[in-house]
């Protein structure tokens, strides 16, 4: 959909002109995985951490994902977004990304060789934020197969109404 986050009303309250960014009765915070962890230590549920351990861990899975898989994995994404993934260029961007996620892939891999999800044995807010990260690399199929667990996790991850519903929104917006 079309962006309008460079108005000065918006850079106002997040001077990165991006999204998301939220204002929770006065309290302004952006960076999507701050505002995640944010909300579901607020608002509680079972996607909230328990106690200090799952928090940690929690936070310990938000910030995995955003340093050691996002940047590459946006390679990826953006590749095909760009139709570039057939060219030669493309392919070996591709390429290159995908051996750079090797080593975190074989990380959750191994982590959910025997678990459904990354903290606590329940979907929370560390799958929200991590799966949405693993998301950019889901078109490059050979890593995902490479990684069944990770394959399985990102696909059940996905396929909470929750998701659905949020996907199916976004594809009906505007292009
Ligand atoms: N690290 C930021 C990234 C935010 C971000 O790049 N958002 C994109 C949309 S997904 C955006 O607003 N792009 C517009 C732009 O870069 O001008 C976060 O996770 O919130």
């Amino acid at each position: 959909a079309p962006l309008n986050t460079l108005t000065p009303s918006y850079l106002a309250i997040n001077p990165m002109g991006t999204i998301p960014c939220i204002d929770d009765d006065g309290m302004v915070l952006y960076e999507s995985m701050a505002i995640n962890l944010y909300l579901a230590r607020k608002y509680g549920t079972s996607v909230a951490p328990k106690d200090a351990a799952e928090d940690a861990h929690m936070l310990q899975w938000s910030f995995f994902a955003a340093t050691e898989i996002e940047t590459t994995a946006l390679k990826i994404s953006s590749t095909f977004a760009e139709n570039l993934a057939d060219s030669e260029t493309g392919k070996a961007v591709i390429e290159v990304a995908a051996r750079m996620l090797r080593r975190p892939f074989r990380v959750l891999e191994q982590h959910l060789a025997d678990k459904d999800y990354l903290v606590g044995d329940r979907f929370t807010v560390a799958d929200l934020n991590a799966a949405e990260v693993v998301r950019y690399a889901q078109a490059h199929a050979p890593l995902f197969d490479a990684h069944p667990a990770v394959k399985a996790w990102l696909e059940r991850c996905q396929s909470r109404p929750a998701f659905k519903a949020m996907w199916d929104a976004r594809a009906a917006e505007p292009a």
